[in-house]
């Protein structure tokens, strides 16, 4: 696989294709540094016989004809030892589009080709560099939008996920020895099975899967934030408290009823957790064709929330009307009730109420500060033990069907012992399975077809 795969010399701009200080073309392959020679003179316009190792060198970047493109610092990386592992070249030039593609383009022509997205991380799996949870780490760093999915993904790249895997892989193999020598050896295999202990083991194991699959509901918290909606009648208030979280003036705000009609959506980050915010169109009964069109996406957003904010004015109290919306609204078990415009003065008080309440004023800000703490304590959500827990959790959809995949078959195992029916072939059967769920998670399995379909979410460049 190694060979037919990384036989030819790939290059790429390793940097967004926009205007920048710098821009940097990477090259990998048995080529990199030939092609490097090709195209780079020194300050005196020669051309450079040896690059030092890992050492940057100033000079002037020419096209095939001699033409100066610019002024460059390039740097050689020999293999093994690099992010790929084969010969590594970059050529850092001015950030300018144009600049960058020319230079691309000329090492295209020196025999380079242009990689496919996510190819010089595939090649870092392939030469056995990085293993496939770090690989996909590697892309959860780049699209990290808050502190803790970036911790995540870090973890992932550092290999701690891999390892937990490693280490249930590692007492599975045991295990199999265990069962294989039952079947070597048939008079002695009841006892063996019997003695308890590999029931016991597949036990131990199944309960450190279970355990990772329950991170990966923190882990949809890391990849889609917490939804909530702001909702209530119109004139309460709500963009206003959008606005007020978000610390910027997103929202439309005006005292007339029925200002918002489409949908806002923005994240924010509040304790380093990602939170998607919501703002909804005012609910009340309209004739206006656009905010009633308002009003039913409103409604169907508000199914999908993890937490409604119910935004009353508290200067008008708790209206009939806002009584009609909340009967709509409680069945939500995450619902905040929000007495805003505490500024104005307030006739109706969170005491009086039994859902979670705060009083606050959009206006001034009072009390949002402690709304973002009541919102994490709603969820039970507690940044610290989530931010430890990021050690090992679980995000990627990939990762959780090859957990369920090897509880399956470890349930499987502890059935057949239990019913004391299957042989021990099966129950190794049983457990290749398990073995091959779990080695395809780090990558140890024959998966070429997979590995188009993962590295191909990349980016070029990567
Ligand atoms: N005094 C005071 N006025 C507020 C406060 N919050 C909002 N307002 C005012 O209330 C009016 C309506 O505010 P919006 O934020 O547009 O209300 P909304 O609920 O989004 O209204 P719709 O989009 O029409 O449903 C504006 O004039 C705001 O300035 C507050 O805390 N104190
Ligand atoms: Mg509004």
């Amino acid at each position: 696989m190694k060979d037919h795969l990384c036989e030819d010399t790939i290059a790429a701009i390793s940097t967004p294709l926009s205007k920048g200080a710098i821009g940097i073309v990477r090259i990998s392959g048995k080529e990199a540094l030939s092609i490097l020679k090709k195209i780079f003179r020194t300050k005196s316009r020669k051309q450079k016989e040896s690059f030092e190792n890992r050492k940057m060198t100033y000079g002037i970047i020419a096209d095939k004809n001699g033409e100066e493109i610019d002024e460059v610092l390039a740097v050689y990386m020999k293999g093994p030892k690099t992010f790929t592992g084969e010969d590594i070249v970059e050529i850092h030039s001015h950030g300018g589009i144009y600049v960058v593609r020319k230079i691309l383009r000329t090492v295209l022509s020196c025999g380079a080709r242009l990689a496919e997205p996510g190819e010089f991380t595939k090649r870092a799996f392939i030469n056995g560099r990085i293993d496939l949870v770090q690989a996909e780490g590697i892309n959860e760093i780049i699209d990290a939008e808050s502190e803790l999915s970036l911790k995540v993904a870090v973890n992932h790249l550092k290999g701690t996920l891999s390892s937990k895997i490693e280490s249930i892989r590692d007492k599975l193999f045991h295990l199999k020895a265990f069962i294989e020598a039952a079947v070597d050896f048939p008079e002695e295999e009841i006892e063996i099975i019997k003695t308890g202990k590999v029931k016991e083991e597949i036990e131990k194991t199944a309960r450190e899967i279970e355990k990772l699959l329950e991170t990966y509901e923190d882990g949809r918290i890391i990849r889609e934030g917490i939804k909530i909606a702001i909702a209530g009648r119109p004139n309460v208030g709500k963009s206003s408290l959008l606005n007020a979280l978000l610390k910027e003036e997103r929202a439309i705000v005006t005292d007339i009823p029925g200002t918002t009609r489409d949908i806002i959506e923005e994240t924010i980050t509040l304790k380093g957790i990602p939170i998607r915010l919501i703002d909804t169109a005012g609910i009340r009964e309209s004739k206006d064709t656009v905010e009633k069109i308002g009003i039913e996406k409103t409604k169907e957003k508000l199914k999908e929330a993890d937490i409604i904010l119910f935004v009353i004015d508290g200067s008008a109290g708790f209206t009939e009307k806002d009584r009609e919306i909340y009967n709509y609204l409680k069945n939500n078990p995450n619902l905040i009730l929000i007495i805003n415009k505490k500024d104005q003065g307030i006739k109706a008080q969170c005491k009086d109420y039994k859902a979670t309440c705060i009083e606050v004023s959009a206006k001034t800000g009072e009390n949002i500060e402690k709304l973002s703490e009541t919102i994490m304590k709603k969820l039970l959500l507690e940044p610290e033990t989530l931010f430890k827990e990021a050690e090992t959790i679980i995000t990627s959809e990939r990762h959780k069907n090859l957990l369920e995949k090897t509880l399956k078959n470890l349930q499987n195992i502890k059935a057949s012992i239990d019913s004391e029916i299957e042989s021990p072939e099966f129950l190794a059967l049983d457990l290749d399975e398990a073995l091959d769920a779990l080695g395809e998670i780090v990558g140890k399995k024959s998966i070429e077809d997979m590995l188009d379909i993962i590295f191909s979410t990349f980016c070029i460049g990567k």
